[in-house]
């Protein structure tokens, strides 16, 4: 009888016992209200559950997206490529001028998480999982890709990107923002690109680097292309101070 117990006990408690993942995932999501958490969860374990880690396309997130589609937020939506700390440092504080993915509820959600199935498992799993360009259609690059390829779809009015001046190509056609979000923006739905150079006392690059007159070429005809370098510290400012206005802060 006990042993019956012990097992049956063992059973339940595995079906009700969420992993860390899990819970990170519900956690952060019900900061968002008006979501069904629960249901996210679902689609988006529906993505990569049970599969080879390195056999899940792009559009396996399709499903999650559409329950939780990214609002068109114009004349607020802020891009980036190798400046994630500084950009988010900024829109935590001034969410009163931009938005980034990773403050809409998915990109929130997923953001520095490392996830994938495994044949045969029902499971999600957190180590062991293949890196980044280890295999292509990994379960966390199809997502950023999936997820920004969305976002970008919805920006309209004027956009704003930071990129870095800190490395030798800010404009890297291999980076999620060159290869699946400028491609996505049209006009006349975005006017304006707003290029947000981070100078930092190691630059070694800004608005006058070649990288950018190529970015220029693949904007849409009819988007117009703006460039400005800013400080690190001038970005840090405006983030610490709200009375400074959203256009005043470069
Ligand atoms: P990024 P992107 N290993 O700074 O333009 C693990 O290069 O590509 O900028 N994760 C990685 C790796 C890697 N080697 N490379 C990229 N990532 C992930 C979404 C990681 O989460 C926003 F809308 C890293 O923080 C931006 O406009 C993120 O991709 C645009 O994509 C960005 O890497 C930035 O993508």
């Amino acid at each position: 009888v006990i042993v019956v117990l012990i097992v049956i006990g063992a059973v339940v408690l595995g079906l009700t016992l969420k992993s860390g993942f899990e819970s990170t995932f519900l956690s952060r999501c019900e900061k968002f209200s008006q979501y069904d958490c629960k249901e996210l969860w679902d689609l988006f374990q529906q993505a990569y559950v049970n599969k080879d880690p390195c056999n899940v396309p792009v559009e396996a997130y399709n499903p999650l997206i559409a329950a939780a589609p990214f609002k068109p937020q114009c004349n607020k939506m802020m891009f980036w490529s190798k400046t994630k700390d500084v950009v988010h440092g900024f829109t935590a504080k001034r969410k009163d001028c931009f938005v980034t993915l990773e403050d809409t509820l998915l990109g929130s959600v997923l953001d520095d998480l490392t996830w994938c199935g495994k044949e045969g498992s029902k499971d999600t799993f957190t180590t062991g999982c293949p890196g980044w360009s280890e295999c292509e259609n990994n379960p966390v690059r199809s997502f950023w890709i999936c997820a920004s390829a969305a976002f970008a779809d919805v920006a309209c009015g004027d956009v704003t990107a930071m990129l870095s001046g800190s490395i030798n190509t800010p404009f890297n056609p291999e980076s999620i923002f060159a290869s699946v979000e400028v491609p996505r923006f049209k006009s006349p739905r975005i006017k304006k690109l707003d290029v947000v150079m981070v100078i930092q006392k190691n630059a070694i690059s800004n608005c006058n680097h070649s990288s950018l007159k190529n970015l220029m070429q693949a904007l849409d005809k009819g988007i117009t292309y703006s460039c400005k370098d800013v400080s690190k510290s001038r970005i840090q400012e405006c983030g610490a101070k709200p009375e400074i206005a959203c256009g005043a802060c470069w």
